[in-house]
């Protein structure tokens, strides 16, 4: 079991050190000055603030080196796919088996980026709406049990993507990119979910051809390990399709914040003694080479930080990683299981820590609990990072950032199964 894991609920969490700022530094750097809110007199009579401008959020790692907080053991609670059309179904259909290659197996990433590939439409913004699709469906055994005929309030103080959380977790080892979360209560729970950045965006727009083709070796390496069925095997000859996805649906809690959240999951163990989800899970990953100490210390210092996040957070043990050189090959395979991460990186100098990723999501979180306090579903409290730089906010109303639907917003507000009578 990982270390960083705690089920003791002695070691619980203790934030001696608030990184809270009650001043901004001189560069005033809220791009929306005018919309931003301060503290209203309910959260002042909870939290003791004092009057004055909103507080911001500080990403200096010094500030988040404290104890392991408490995370919960990751329970999956359900699962959906998404179809070669993009299509939801609230079932298992897309999970594929992993099929352990060779040490050395020389799979070329290159083949069939020309004719074997259906890219998944990056214009589309899908924000929260599979996972909202997710909670519709399976609305009657996650709604609290209240009178009989309240509308449905879900036991979670947080909604939102694996990735949008894995972002919080390296934010203060971020250096180069910045990120923009959107942030909606609606009956009492915080949806968060994230907003192209302007650089994102142009950086996007400028991919090279062979940046393009790259993006695609990943995926190759998936169909080259993956299998759709136990007692097959992986099929190298087919059509690579982004479209489709498995996504785990797993409940956990960070301190005093119960999360659900969705992560998409690239295979399971086929050994039918494998453990239940989400320890059964495998993650695949392509990295360059390594052939010379500065490398292997960068895959330490960045690499292994996103892998480990990535992985920690629904509790999926193992990350296997295939190693391609230039020409998209990949020379070898390895192992790496997510408890042993921590052990690895002690040797790197300045190297980051699990404690200060955990630490600063967790206080994170309370932040927008603190200023997300109007519970509407089209206000939006737009939260916004970069690199060395607190983590301001700004509040908007019915703007473009608006992102619960409102066949989410009808189906939740109704009456339990109100549309399912016969
Ligand atoms: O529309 C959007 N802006 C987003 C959609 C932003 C973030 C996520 N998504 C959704 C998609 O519906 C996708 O099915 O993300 C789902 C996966 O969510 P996640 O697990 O929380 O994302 P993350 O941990 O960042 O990525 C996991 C995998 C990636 O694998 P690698 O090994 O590269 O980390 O999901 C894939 C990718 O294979 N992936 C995406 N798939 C579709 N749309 C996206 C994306 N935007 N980002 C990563
Ligand atoms: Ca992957």
């Amino acid at each position: 079991m990982d270390q960083h894991r705690s089920h003791n609920p002695n070691s619980s969490y203790q934030n001696p050190q608030s990184a809270y700022r009650r001043h901004r530094d001189a560069g005033g750097r809220n791009h929306c000055e005018n919309k931003r809110s301060r503290p209203n007199q309910q959260q002042q009579h909870h939290h003791h603030h004092q009057s004055g401008p909103a507080p911001n959020l500080s990403t200096r790692k010094e500030l988040y080196e404290r104890d392991f907080p408490v995370y919960k053991q990751p329970v999956e609670i359900g699962c959906f796919s998404l179809d070669s059309e993009r299509r939801f179904f609230n079932d298992g259909r897309q999970m594929r088996y992993y099929v352990e290659p060779e040490r050395n197996p020389n799979f070329d990433l290159r083949d069939g980026y020309k004719d074997r590939y259906i890219k998944r439409d990056g214009n589309v913004k899908e924000k929260l709406d599979h996972i909202l699709r997710w909670i519709l469906a399976n609305k009657s055994k996650l709604c609290s049990k209240g009178a009989a005929a309240s509308p449905c309030a879900l036991d979670f103080d947080f909604v939102t993507w694996r990735g949008h959380l894995t972002k919080l977790l390296t934010t203060p080892y971020e250096m180069r990119e910045g990120w923009l979360l959107a942030v909606t209560r609606f009956k009492g729970t915080l949806y968060i979910s994230e907003v192209e950045t302007e650089a994102a965006r142009r950086e996007q727009e400028n991919r090279t051809e062979r940046h393009e083709e790259m993006m695609y070796w990943g995926y190759k390496f998936e169909q080259y390990t993956c299998a759709d069925d136990v007692h097959s095997l992986p099929d190298p000859g087919g059509v690579v399709n982004t479209n489709e996805a498995f996504c785990t649906v797993v409940q956990t809690r960070l301190a005093d914040h119960r999360l659900l959240f969705s992560g998409e999951v690239d295979c399971r163990d086929k050994d039918p003694k494998a453990p239940a989800p989400p320890a059964c899970y495998v993650e695949l990953k392509t990295s360059a080479e390594i052939c010379t100490p500065k490398q292997r210390s960068n895959f330490h210092r960045f690499k292994l930080l996103k892998w480990w996040a990535q992985s920690f957070l629904p509790g999926v043990p193992r990350v296997v990683a295939g190693f391609k050189d230039d020409e998209g090959v990949v020379v070898n395979v390895d192992t790496f299981p997510i408890s042993k991460i921590s052990q690895l990186i002690k040797n790197e100098h300045n190297c980051w820590k699990p404690t200060v990723c955990m630490n600063f999501c967790c206080d994170f979180l309370s932040f927008v609990k603190q200023i997300a306090i109007e519970d509407h579903p089209s206000v939006v409290y737009l939260f916004s990072s970069e690199p060395r730089r607190d983590v301001t906010f700004s509040v908007h109303r019915d703007s473009q950032y608006s992102f619960l639907p409102h066949w989410f917003v009808e189906e939740m507000s109704s009456r339990p199964d109100a549309h399912h009578q016969p």
